[in-house]
């Protein structure tokens, strides 16, 4: 049995069969600062609800999954500092051993996937790290991408990463890039990458359909769905490259390794812009929201 707690709005949208969205954690715990990150979970969950779903955001708190947080659990989540983050390594570790934990990308689809959830919405996937050849480091997101039948709302992946490797690995593992709105894989904060989305589809209902043909022929794993960042709110591709390089060396030079690089790069491009990447990174996600509520409506409407 999984331990599993669903917030009451959460087992009533199932009960009535209403669209469900899921929600990462990781976000919240190590993507943003306080009070910033808490506030825009709260708006994320708004967005997903104005748009005709319900929101599950998913935490393991005291060995329990929970699925939907009430406002108090999400407040201690972002305040508190050294939650873990837990990946698909350490997710039933954590369940098992009464842990706390903020989930990834790669953990929020396996529990959405336990929980009934088709559709999950975030910032930006891991991927493969720059420096990869000797790091080995790449984010068991992709694997999971592979595995899991969950469809990913998220601008790309982060530009932090090798996008050209992160594409080329997510083309192996047999799993669908889906450009939205742009033929071009879109790069987290900017728009554009360079490099030409392997697929393109500009309707929710089309990629609901596409979920459900995945299903059909029993195909395992999801699809990521690559949502650009809306217009106004992206920072050019040519003011974020030197402040990547830097957050980058930097994070060679003091020996940060292992689940520490994203959120380490993370914090000093928000330092380095001033700010600006937060602003961005938020209205990214927000807009990640919106399409992964539509796209669960139209599921609702096409049974598996
Ligand atoms: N999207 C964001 N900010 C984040 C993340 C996603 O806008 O911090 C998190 C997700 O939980 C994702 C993780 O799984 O970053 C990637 O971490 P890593 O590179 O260590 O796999």
């Amino acid at each position: 049995m999984i331990p599993m707690i669903f917030a009451p709005e959460v087992e009533k949208a199932r009960h009535e069969g209403q669209p469900l969205v899921a929600l990462e954690s990781t976000i919240i715990t190590h993507g943003m600062p306080w009070p910033r990150n808490v506030e825009t979970a709260r708006r994320v969950e708004a967005e997903v609800r104005a748009h005709g779903a319900v929101p599950a955001t998913m935490a393991v708190i005291g060995g329990r999954l929970h699925v939907g947080l009430s406002d108090g659990e999400l407040t201690r989540l972002g305040q508190t500092d050294n939650v873990a983050k837990l990946s698909r390594a350490d997710f039933a570790a954590c369940l098992a051993t009464g842990g706390t934990g903020a989930t990834t990308v790669a953990a929020t689809m396996i529990a959405a996937r336990v929980a009934g959830i088709e559709v999950f919405a975030t910032g930006g996937i891991g991927g493969v790290h720059r420096g990869a050849e000797t790091s080995m480091d790449v984010s068991a997101d992709l694997h999971e991408l592979a595995q899991t039948a969950v469809t990913v709302v998220a601008a790309g992946a982060k530009a932090i990463l090798d996008l050209p490797k992160t594409l080329e690995v997510l083309e192996t593992l047999g799993v669908p890039v889906i450009a939205v709105g742009q033929d071009e894989l879109p790069a987290f904060w900017s728009r554009r990458s360079g490099l030409k989305a392997p697929l393109r589809m500009d309707d929710p209902a089309q990629i609901a359909a596409a979920h459900r043909m995945r299903g059909a022929l029993g195909l395992p794993g999801g699809q990521l769905v690559a949502n650009p960042i809306p217009d106004g709110d992206e920072i050019a591709v040519d003011t974020l490259r030197p402040v990547i390089e830097q957050a980058l060396r930097e994070a060679s030079e003091q020996g940060i390794a292992a689940k520490a690089v994203t959120p380490f790069l993370l914090g000093r491009i928000f330092e380095l812009t001033g700010g600006q990447s937060l602003e961005a990174n938020i209205a990214l996600v927000l807009n990640n929201a919106r399409l992964a509520a539509r796209i669960a409506v139209e599921l609702s409407r096409r049974p598996a």
